[in-house]
């Protein structure tokens, strides 16, 4: 059998240049705002990559655990429905892919013929898994792509040539606003053709508390991951800001059925960003957002599907309906 392991597109991949530049323009935009915000993308450098996969193995922090639990209760029917035929299993925002393993491994143990194609923002993100699976399993075939989500969309449009199995897993979808979901969802579904597949996982709604603690952990993993955002604003485009003069708050927001997290200025101060020749100033108290995590219901995963372009073939629940992965079909 050959092996392909290729791990960049460099025609498709955003060069640091292009990356560092959007994310100077981004900063700058949403820091000039009456409520400050940092778009969420910009946690993961390496080593926010590295924190969230800290993150992913925190006892508070559920959605993993669930997410995989479900995706092995359901492989074999997750198998069956998506057939033996050539296939990409395309996966958008893959991280490390454990979870994804559990497919890959079961599809391989069933010789089913695809490839896998993990798109990641994060260079290390994609490196280390690429190295990982091949070493794990050298026969699978891997095409790894560096860029965000909007240009691995572009990139998937060229995908005719096989039946694709889009992965979106993890509620990332989450962490959109809503109208920006159902955007990315109707982007997602003009990019691949009918009959085509996609596998999205939601947090769903559940006890208040549990959902608050996944993202106040006792360990404050998430806190550091969350304040990255900060170092990493000092160390790409000069910034000073002091990071023991800020605290991590995140809060369940009823009336929008969101985690949202912020970092508070705890005095009053001013912050220059060398790069951005600019100086934000913060009053004690003042906010950034720095990231929404909306949780769903069923309901709303079936609207969300209806609006978008999709059927939903089949709902596969945890053993304890926390967290759905849903597997729509594009009609
Ligand atoms: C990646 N995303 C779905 C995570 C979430 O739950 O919103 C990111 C995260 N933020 C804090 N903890 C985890």
């Amino acid at each position: 059998m050959s092996i392909t392991h290729s791990i960049i597109q460099q025609d498709l991949s955003l060069d640091a240049k292009t990356l560092r530049r959007q994310f100077a323009h981004d900063v700058l935009k949403g820091l000039s705002q009456p409520h400050k915000s940092i778009p969420c993308k910009y946690i993961y450098d390496e080593r926010g990559s590295e924190l969230f996969c800290k993150i992913m193995e925190l006892p508070e922090y559920y959605l993993t655990d669930c997410e995989k639990n479900s995706l092995d209760i359901h492989k074999d029917v997750i198998s069956d429905t998506i057939g033996r035929g050539h296939s990409n299993l395309i996966e958008l925002g893959a991280g490390d892919g454990m979870k994804t393993k559990i497919l890959i491994r079961h599809l391989l143990e069933r010789d089913h013929d695809f490839r896998y194609c993990p798109i990641d923002i994060s260079e290390s993100a994609v490196v280390n898994l690429s190295h990982c699976l091949n070493r794990e399993y050298p026969a699978l075939e891997i095409k790894g792509l560096v860029t965000d989500y909007f240009q691995g969309l572009a990139w998937l449009s060229q995908q005719n040539n096989s039946k694709n199995i889009v992965l979106f897993l993890g509620s990332n979808i989450g962490n959109f606003l809503p109208h920006e979901a159902i955007d990315f969802l109707k982007h997602l579904r003009e990019s691949i053709n009918k009959g085509d597949y996609l596998l999205i996982g939601f947090d769903l709604k559940k006890d208040i508390n549990t959902m608050v603690r996944a993202y106040n952990d006792a360990q404050g993993i998430t806190e550091q991951f969350i304040i990255n955002i900060l170092s990493r604003i000092n160390r790409e485009l000069g910034g000073e800001f002091d990071l023991d003069c800020f605290r991590y708050y995140s809060t369940w927001d009823a009336l929008s059925g969101a985690i949202k997290s912020y970092l508070i200025s705890t005095c009053d101060q001013k912050v220059h960003i060398r790069h951005l020749k600019t100086s934000f100033t913060f009053n004690h108290g003042e906010v950034i957002h720095t990231e929404s995590s909306y949780k769903f219901t069923t309901d709303q995963c079936s609207l969300m599907a209806e609006e978008t372009g999709f059927e939903i073939v089949e709902n596969y629940f945890d053993d304890r309906n926390y967290f759905v992965d849903s597997l729509w079909i594009a009609i």
